[in-house]
């Protein structure tokens, strides 16, 4: 009775998802990023991320610490078309949609974001940090960089 249960839960928490997904048409690449680790280590896990022009992200942007943490870089933003960013609620669903280009979001402790983009310059080394007071100097730094010719 139990298996059967979860079964039916799985059933219909996922099922939308995959709807979701599909809506854009395109395949969407999904990355995810930690910001900060739930023993409060000062990091990005990864911190280094490649995006390749042509293509269609998911960045998942998730906060496990206590503490809060920014995902900001300006030159990424100059690189990329912002379709929207999501806020999720605690058990994943969507509460707020914000359009248009975005050089840096706040995490709390526990939140998850998903900005939709395009890669659309190439990017070198672009500078990632959290702003937040201590925290890049602590090691909370990272890199992005953007790859590929456009047929
Ligand atoms: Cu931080």
């Amino acid at each position: 009775m139990k298996n059967f249960i979860i079964i039916i839960l799985s059933l219909v928490l996922f099922t939308p998802l995959a709807y979701a997904d599909k809506k854009h048409g395109g395949k969407t690449i999904e990355v995810k990023i930690s910001l900060g680790t739930e023993d409060n280590q000062m990091l990005f896990i990864p911190d280094t991320l490649t995006f390749e022009r042509g293509k269609y992200y998911k960045l998942v942007l998730n906060n496990p610490s206590p503490d809060e943490h920014y995902f900001n870089s300006d030159a990424f933003s100059t690189h990329i078309f912002t379709r929207k960013v999501e806020v999720m609620d605690k058990t994943g669903k969507t509460v707020a949609e914000i359009h248009g280009a975005t050089n840096g979001i706040e995490l709390k402790p526990g939140a998850t974001v998903e900005w939709f983009f395009l890669p659309m310059t190439k990017g070198k080394n672009l500078k990632l940090y959290c702003q937040k007071k201590g925290h890049a100097e602590k090691g909370m730094v990272g890199t992005i960089n953007i790859v590929g010719d456009l047929k």
